[in-house]
C-alpha cells in the first residue's frame, strides 16, 4: 500500500503568528476571533499566539516575511479583506498580496495560510467570518497546524 502523509490537527506547543489586515477591520478582527478559536481548540496555547497588523491586504507580504524569518514561528496566518469596487484596484491588492503571501511561504519554508477574504460584496465577506458559511480564520487555523505537523514528518 502507497504510504500516505497527512498532518494532524495536535497544536500543543506550537507558535503561530497571524498577521492581519486593518483594512476592513470589522471583519478582519472576525477572522482572528475564529483563528484564535481554530487555534485553542487544537492546543495552541493563547500565550503563543502573537498577532500583528498592517495597515492593508497589500502589506500582508512583507510583514509574513519579517514575522516568518524571525525564526519564532512554526506557522503564519494571513488575515484580510479585499472587497472589489468599482475599481481595478481590488485586482492589484488581490493579486498583489496573494501572490506574496504565497512566494514568502515558499521562499522561507515557514508554511503561511492564506486567510485573506476576496469577495464581490461585505455581506459575501461576513459570510465567510463567521455569519453565514464559517469562519475562513478557523479554517486556515486548522491548515496551518495540519501543515506543520506534515511538514515535519518529511
Ligand atoms: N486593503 C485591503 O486589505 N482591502 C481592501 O479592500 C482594500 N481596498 O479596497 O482598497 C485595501 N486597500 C489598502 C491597501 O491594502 C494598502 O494598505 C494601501 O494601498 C497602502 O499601501
Amino acid at each position: 500500500m502507497a504510504e500516505e502523509l497527512r498532518g494532524s490537527l495536535q497544536g500543543a506547543g506550537l507558535k503561530i503568528g497571524i498577521a492581519a489586515a486593518r483594512f476592513n477591520d470589522a471583519i478582519v478582527d472576525r477572522l482572528i476571533a475564529g483563528a484564535n478559536d481554530g487555534l485553542t481548540r487544537h492546543g495552541v496555547e493563547l500565550n503563543n499566539i502573537t498577532v500583528a497588523r498592517c495597515p492593508g491586504s497589500w502589506e500582508l507580504p512583507l510583514l509574513c516575511k519579517r514575522m516568518a524569518l524571525s525564526g519564532k514561528y512554526d506557522a503564519l496566518i494571513a488575515l484580510g479583506c479585499v472587497i472589489k469596487g468599482g475599481t481595478a484596484h481590488f485586482d492589484y491588492v488581490a493579486g498583489q498580496s496573494c501572490a506574496g503571501i504565497s512566494q514568502v511561504s515558499v521562499d522561507t519554508d515557514v508554511p503561511v495560510i492564506f486567510g485573506v477574504l476576496t469577495t464581490d460584496t461585505v455581506e459575501q465577506a461576513m459570510d465567510r467570518a463567521g455569519i453565514k458559511m464559517g469562519n475562513k480564520g478557523y479554517d486556515a487555523a486548522e491548515a496551518a497546524i495540519e501543515m506543520v505537523d506534515v511538514l515535519r514528518q518529511l
